[in-house]
């Protein structure tokens, strides 16, 4: 699965709260591969070599739980990734389909 999202970081692998100046919406062109969410610049920043595992921008989905964030209501389309590490994100897809997509692919790899 690929595409285009848009990424805020809420809390940190530590469990912390990602700190204010870290907390915008960016977008990204993510993919998932052997159970790791890539997000990319764009789509043309595949070279895999420049990802440091377990970062914001290579993201271990082993053990993670994503499900629709209905608490967040200032966007739409919007799912909740929680990782194994504590850390938690926020995803907004483009549409409601590319949000079960998103869901079902990361829940049932
Ligand atoms: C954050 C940015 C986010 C906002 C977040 C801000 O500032 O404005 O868009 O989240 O609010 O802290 P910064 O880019 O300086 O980190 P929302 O879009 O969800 O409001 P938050 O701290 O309440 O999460």
């Amino acid at each position: 699965k690929k595409g285009y999202v848009m990424r805020k970081c809420c809390t940190e692998p530590d469990g912390k709260k990602t700190p204010i100046g870290k907390r915008g919406w960016r977008m990204f062109y993510a993919t998932l591969r052997d159970l790791i969410l890539y997000l990319h610049k764009d789509e043309h920043g595949m070279k895999r070599a420049s990802f440091v595992q377990g970062s914001h921008n290579a993201i271990r989905i082993h053990h993670c739980l994503a499900s629709k964030a209905t608490d967040y209501t200032k966007k739409q389309h919007v799912f909740r990734l929680q990782t194994s590490d504590w850390a938690e994100y926020l995803f907004q897809t483009s549409n409601s389909k590319e949000l079960q997509e998103w869901i079902d692919t990361i829940n049932y790899v």
